[in-house]
């Protein structure tokens, strides 16, 4: 038996606020699982590429109004256009790092006042991340770090309300780490933490759904 071509990939999240350095990190556990021989992909989302993501970018820009609800849902679209691909990808060996996921999308829409049970719903049924890496940091922090982009929620006052909903979403499974501390530093707690999830995975850890 070859176990290896049985054992599947990971799913693992990062969220946080803008300027929380997910992207940097994800690019650079991606590194470091490659740099380990493990079969991985770097994902995000949104994903700008597909016609729903497209939608979203504009949207983001300030090119487009929609109803709140409305860009809730296709953010939640953009997930489910992925949903089959990802689970293939991952029940074949492969790991996906993922940059934002569900819990953004219930995060953002909840800061701007919809009812988090709402937000969740259509969440449902979308394949549960292994492991949900916070990266934490104050949003006045995140904000001297400049480099907002100028984006539709690029503002000190709507992160504030985002840190708020993240507080109310966080259960006991995620895994918190300080991201004010030096790049090395942060790099160095995520990748003992991803390890042993990929490890766990390989050991026959079962695919779950949202929300469990
Ligand atoms: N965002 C992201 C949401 O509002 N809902 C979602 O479901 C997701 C995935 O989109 F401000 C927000 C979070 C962020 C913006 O994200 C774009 P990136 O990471 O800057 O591309």
């Amino acid at each position: 038996n070859n176990h290896k071509s049985d054992s599947r990939g990971a799913l693992i999240v990062l969220e946080g606020l803008d300027r929380s350095g997910k992207t940097s990190q994800s690019s650079r556990l991606l590194s470091y699982l490659e740099g380990l021989s493990h079969s991985v992909e770097s994902w995000r989302f949104p994903d700008r590429n597909t016609g729903v993501g497209q939608m979203i970018s504009s949207y983001l820009a300030n090119e487009s109004q929609l109803d709140d609800h409305t860009i809730h849902l296709l953010f939640s679209a953009n997930r489910w256009e992925k949903r089959s691909l990802m689970e293939s990808k991952l029940r074949s060996g492969t790991t996906l790092i993922v940059d934002r996921y569900s819990f953004s999308g219930v995060a953002f829409s909840s800061a701007k006042g919809l009812d988090i049970e709402w937000c969740k719903a259509p969440e449902i049924g979308l394949l549960a991340p292994d492991l949900v890496l916070y990266l934490d940091i104050p949003p006045e922090k995140a904000a001297e770090r400049g480099g907002y982009g100028g984006e539709r929620y690029e503002q000190l006052e709507f992160q504030r309300k985002v840190a708020h909903s993240y507080q109310i979403l966080r259960d006991a499974s995620w895994k918190t780490v300080d991201a004010g501390l030096p790049l090395d530093d942060v790099e160095k707690q995520l990748r003992e933490m991803v390890l042993d999830c990929v490890t766990t995975c390989q050991k026959g850890k079962v695919l779950s759904k949202l929300w469990s």
